[in-house]
């Protein structure tokens, strides 16, 4: 049986790639940070009493600013794998917190990977890298496409990025960077542009909002569906040799766009209740993300399922029936 090492455990990609992981017989080991509020609701799905005897499914309380007890955890666990998905992963906020974003992903990775070879384990990891680093660089960008990060957040993940390749080629260690476009699903943050959208449709549905504040409408974006994203993510180490691949569904399309598709499938005009607060806009913005997914179908295997107008469907299907008062 296979022992997996997530860290951001909590968040949208690491509740499903642990959800998989199980499902496939892993014995899944997570780090939650601290906190006195609740913020594991996305395991609830899987959680089970560790005292269990049949148990396989284990949380730790942990950091990524902190580096001896990630250290002390993977010497005491000795993972086969490790899928390094902890981020401060706001782009917005990252302007109001840029140093704490560059505590969390961009040190936190070299962090976890100063532990992994100072432990000495023979362990394959995962890191998530962002096509935020890919800042204006133009669409569609693939791997070989030059990265122009244009946020706190966009460099703190090109500085891991970076640090990867090093520890990769210095270290001889196996290190695999998936470049994840947006991903995107019921389960996602409701402070990311899309989750806003479907909630507030789903909201004014119930008769419960009569606005939405957005920022910029016209950036584009690739977005995909979570659950698929992460099933690349394992397909990543399951390759003899460690890589870089983009992974997206090779479709852009605008925040408009979104907006189109969420309320016209419950028959309401966006129009009559979007209202732009400059608030929401970012100092730097990055206009056009599209991946080129190539080397992910060539390599892996690996395409994109849903495309845009199901995702849509799906997360306002999935807020609606949060939400209820149809
Ligand atoms: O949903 P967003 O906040 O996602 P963003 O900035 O593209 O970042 C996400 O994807 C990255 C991968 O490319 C990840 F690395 C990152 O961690 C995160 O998951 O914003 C999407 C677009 C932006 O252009 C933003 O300016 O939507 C625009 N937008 C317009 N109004 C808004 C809003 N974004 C947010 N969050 N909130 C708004 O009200």
């Amino acid at each position: 049986m296979k022992k997996i090492f997530i860290t951001g455990i909590t968040g949208q990609c690491g509740s499903y790639l642990a959800e998989q992981l199980l499902a496939n017989g892993a014995e899944v080991h997570g780090i939650i940070r601290a906190s006195s509020s609740f913020n594991d609701e996305r395991l609830k799905n899987i959680y089970v009493d560790p005292h269990i005897l049949d148990a396989k499914f284990f949380t730790y309380y942990g950091d990524m600013t902190t580096g001896g007890q990630l250290s002390d955890l993977l010497n005491e666990i000795k993972p086969d794998a490790i899928y390094n998905m902890a981020a401060q992963s706001h782009v917005r906020r990252s302007f109001d917190m840029p140093e704490y974003t560059g505590e969390v992903v961009a040190l936190g990775t070299v962090r976890l990977l100063e532990a992994v070879r100072k432990a000495k384990i023979k362990t394959k990891i995962y890191q998530s890298s962002s096509s935020e680093m890919y800042g204006n660089a133009p669409a569609p960008q693939n791997e070989e496409t030059p990265f122009y990060p244009r946020s706190p957040y966009a460099v703190a993940k090109y500085y891991a990025h970076r640090i990867c390749d090093i520890y990769r080629e210095g270290y001889g260690m196996f290190i695999s960077c998936g470049i994840m476009f947006n991903t995107e699903s019921p389960r996602r943050m409701p402070t990311m542009v899309t989750r806003k959208i479907t909630l507030a449709v789903a909201n004014i549905l119930a008769g419960k909002q009569n606005k939405l504040y957005l920022g910029n409408l016209d950036a584009k974006r690739d977005w995909s569906f979570c659950p698929e994203a992460t099933m690349a993510m394992q397909l990543m180490l399951e390759q003899d040799k460690p890589m870089d691949i983009v992974i997206g569904t090779g479709e852009t399309h605008s925040v408009r766009e979104f907006l189109d598709e969420a309320f016209g499938y419950v028959n309401l005009d966006w129009h009559d209740y979007v209202e732009i607060d400059p608030t929401y806009y970012r100092p730097t913005e990055v206009d056009v993300l599209c991946a080129d997914p190539s080397k992910a179908k060539k390599v892996l295997g690996w395409e994109a399922k849903v495309k845009f107008k199901e995702l849509v469907r799906i997360m306002v299907d999935a807020d609606r029936k949060l939400i209820g008062g149809e």
